[in-house]
């Protein structure tokens, strides 16, 4: 998969390391061909080049606007060295073919940040460059295309590992960089555009998804809103298909893909699980010996958040199931399949909305989460951390139980998907109380506490569930009140990260208390 380098064409704006890459080239024995400016430099520093223009026979023209847009040069970098018709075409066009392509484009970004006027800034749109850069990309099964000066090192380590060519993983890598390069700056010319003529910036057309539906309204009515699908098809809220109900809302989805990727935690070989939503934190996680019991339990974690809110199940919805969510009123209901009694059902609930997803999120999977701030956006790695029973370490002098320690992973499952601070109370595999967005872990604590103490008076139970429960916090305890008040609320095992200056306080506390308390060494913040 070695191509030999024999021509190559330099096109660049940006000529910082130019010269030290063509000196290289062109010991390596590289013919160079180069447009205007940039052959004029190369000539400067005496190395030999032959122009463009030589090339397809015509000058460039009109101030540059058409220099390299000729089928001799395209027809070099489009050509499939290995189709004898292609070969005929370079033949009878006397069509030379280009196996290296060092372009970089106009200064488009840099002009308008310099608040240059329209005209210039049009000027600096580049045709030629990002043509030559995705023909050559393209074509990578024969043609390197480099696009930044940062990868001049790497395109000659390439060369000296293959004994003077390209391998296809490095031309495969480099043109997957030059897509990337030319959906950015289009996106830069169309976001230019849209603030020049007075449009909606940033473009909706240009956010790189595929629009699936227009929204009514966003997260607030006088938001508009819209709905995109990524490409990537993975199963989940993107990927379902409503079978009934009204039109979702902005809301909905965001709320529903929340539900769906904590209950995707919950892998059908390990049972039954149902999760249930309220504004993208769960308010009542479970797992049950069925999927209806899976839902009734995860319903009496919090029975007044869980009115209108958005049940996700880990398998198929069967009528008992159905039969059980429908009385109440809830938004969405999503699971990997829904029987045809259970369809039945939820057919005299007009307004609930039921999404099929093609089966569950793949929660390992790697990805990009994006958030914008102001003036830019902020992208890092999905939390795909997952813990093993290595990572767990037993920090107190007692230790948890088995059972309790299935809980505890249960739990810091959980915390995962809930927003910052993050505390949860479990017990036999279900939610009892959580504690969600506080701006201080002590609040999540009590009023993921209370929230039991409340559903234990309206169920009439004799004690608050928290009582023989563990609880999870999804960052350390930066003191040792945190986890009093969870011993105080009847926790008997905790799981944390731990990492805390306090930690030795935290522990000491938990003594005390007698209760059993593991660190896991990784956080789950989410905010
Ligand atoms: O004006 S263009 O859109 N028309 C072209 O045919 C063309 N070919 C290359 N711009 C074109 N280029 C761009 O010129 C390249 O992308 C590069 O940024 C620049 C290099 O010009 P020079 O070598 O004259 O400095």
């Amino acid at each position: 998969d070695v191509v030999p380098l024999s021509r190559a064409l330099i096109s660049v704006s940006d000529k910082s390391g130019l010269i030290e890459l063509a000196t290289e080239l062109e010991a390596a024995g590289v013919e160079l061909l180069s447009t205007g400016g940039s052959a004029g430099m190369l000539r400067d520093a005496g190395l030999t080049v032959r122009d463009v223009a030589d090339v397809t026979g015509h000058p460039e023209i009109m101030g540059g606007r058409v220099k390299t847009l000729h089928p001799r040069i395209h027809g070099g970098l489009l050509a499939l060295r290995d189709d004898p018709g292609h070969q005929a075409a370079m033949e009878e066009h006397g069509i030379e073919p280009i196996d290296l392509l060092i372009v970089n484009l106009y200064p488009f970004e840099e002009t308008v940040a310099a608040g240059a006027d329209a005209a210039e800034i049009i000027e600096n749109i580049d045709i030629g460059g990002p043509a030559m850069i995705r023909a050559g990309a393209k074509t990578n099964a024969h043609v390197a295309v480099v696009t930044d000066p940062a990868d001049y090192a790497d395109l000659l380590g390439e060369m000296r590992r293959t004994g003077g060519g390209t391998g296809a993983e490095f031309r495969a890598r480099m043109a997957l960089a030059a897509f990337g390069r030319t959906a950015a700056y289009d996106t830069a010319v169309a976001t230019w555009m849209a603030r020049h003529t007075g449009a909606e910036t940033p473009p909706w057309r240009t956010l790189g998804g595929k629009l699936r539906q227009r929204l009514r309204y966003g997260e607030n009515p006088h938001q508009r809103a819209a709905f995109y699908v990524d490409g990537s098809n993975r199963p989940g809220v993107a990927t379902a298909e409503q079978l009934q109900g009204k039109e979702l809302s902005y809301n909905n989805i965001n709320d529903t893909d929340a539900a769906y990727e904590l209950v995707s935690e919950f892998l059908p070989a390990g049972g039954a699980a149902c999760v249930i939503v309220k504004h993208a934190n769960p308010c009542g996680v479970a797992r049950g010996a069925t999927l209806a019991e899976a839902y009734r339990r995860a319903y009496d974690c919090d029975r007044t958040s869980a009115f209108g809110g958005i049940v996700a199940l880990n398998a198929a919805v069967d009528a008992e199931t159905a039969q059980a969510i429908s009385e109440i009123f809830t938004e969405v209901v999503i699971a990997p399949a829904f029987h045809n009694d259970a369809r039945d059902i939820f057919a005299a609930k007009k307004n609930v909305r039921l999404l099929k997803a093609p089966g569950l999120a793949n929660m390992a999977e790697p990805g990009l989460e994006m958030r914008p701030v102001t003036g830019g956006f902020l992208v890092q790695d999905r939390d795909t951390g997952t813990l093993d029973a290595a990572d767990i370490r037993i920090v107190t002098k007692v230790a948890p139980t088995e059972s309790q320690m299935a809980d505890l992973l249960f739990a810091w499952t959980v915390a995962k998907h809930v927003k910052s601070n993050a505390i949860v109370y479990a017990k036999d595999g279900a939610t009892v109380g959580i504690g969600a967005g506080q701006m201080s872990r002590i609040d999540s604590t009590r009023i993921a506490a209370r929230k039991a103490e409340d559903m234990a008076e309206a169920l009439g139970l004799p004690e608050a569930p928290t009582r023989g429960s563990v609880v999870a916090s999804d960052a350390f305890f930066p003191f040792a009140d945190g986890l009093l008040t969870a011993a105080e609320a009847g926790a008997v095992a905790v799981i944390q990260p731990g990492g805390s200056v306090r930690d030795e306080e935290v522990i000491a506390a938990a003594d005390t208390a007698g209760i059993a308390m593991v660190f896991t060494g990784m956080r789950h913040f989410r905010h």
